[in-house]
């Protein structure tokens, strides 16, 4: 074999070695930027499947403990929940009592009370300076006949309730009155709530046979009638014959 031919594969050889070594180096540069964009990709998805922290909330403050006349540390626009305080709110309606006949010194007074507040209240007392004494009293049907004991504990009156004191029910007794009732006539009576405190009312005197307030008989004789269940509506007697009882 002539001499520069073995040179030239010698030539050869050394030109495939270096483009196999060219080829080897391009495959590893290939290769690790690969196993590069392997890693990114996997760190990628992993940031995305990472839950996002909660929405940052608008901060709060128990009003209770904040500082009155301080600023709520609350952004404009966003709704304040303020606790509404829990109180009754008393409304007397309608007191009356009748004229007192004769030497009669006792007198019974009637009205409406709501309490149309969100708390409970109960009254404890009443009084009046027209009598020796003025008493929480409820009339009861035992045998069939009306008796009155005292509602010594007082008269509950419950948040959003109405508390009726009528004819053959509750009422407020004056005992001892200093002079007659005549109709027409008018006089304080003061209640005690336990949160209310002292709340007074007018009591409108009607006649001597009434049984509702002045301007208002008919009405409450018709509702009477419909109410009372023990006499037939046919024995009753018409309004002012004879003195309803207590
Ligand atoms: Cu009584």
């Amino acid at each position: 074999m002539p001499k520069w031919r073995n040179i030239r594969t010698k030539m050869r050889l050394k030109l495939s070695q270096f483009r196999l070594q060219r080829r080897g180096m391009t495959l590893g540069v290939a290769a690790a930027i690969l196993a590069a964009l392997a890693i990114w990709g996997s760190v990628a998805a992993f940031a995305a499947e990472t839950p996002a922290a909660p929405p940052a909330q608008a901060p709060t403050q128990d009003p209770a403990t904040q500082e009155p006349g301080a600023p709520p540390i609350v952004p404009p626009g966003f709704p304040v929940a303020r606790p509404a305080p829990e109180l009754p709110n008393i409304n007397i309606t309608g007191a009356w009592t009748r004229a007192t006949p004769g030497n009669s010194t006792n007198a019974a007074v009637y009205l409406t009370i709501a309490n149309t507040g969100t708390a409970s209240d109960k009254i404890v007392t009443a009084e009046s300076q027209i009598a020796e004494h003025t008493e929480l009293h409820e009339t009861a049907m035992s045998q069939g006949l009306a008796s009155m004991h005292g509602m010594d504990s007082g008269v509950e009156l419950a948040a959003g309730k109405t508390v009726s004191f009528e004819p053959n029910g509750r009422h407020i007794m004056l005992v001892g009155l200093k002079a007659p009732l005549k109709e027409g006539e008018s006089f304080l009576v003061t209640f005690d709530f336990t949160t209310s405190g002292r709340q007074s009312f007018v009591v409108d005197v009607a006649g001597a046979a009434a049984l509702g307030p002045p301007g208002t008989q008919s009405a409450t004789a018709a509702k009477l009638l419909q109410s009372d269940a023990t006499p037939p509506p046919s024995t009753v007697k018409p309004a002012g014959s004879t003195p309803a009882p207590n």
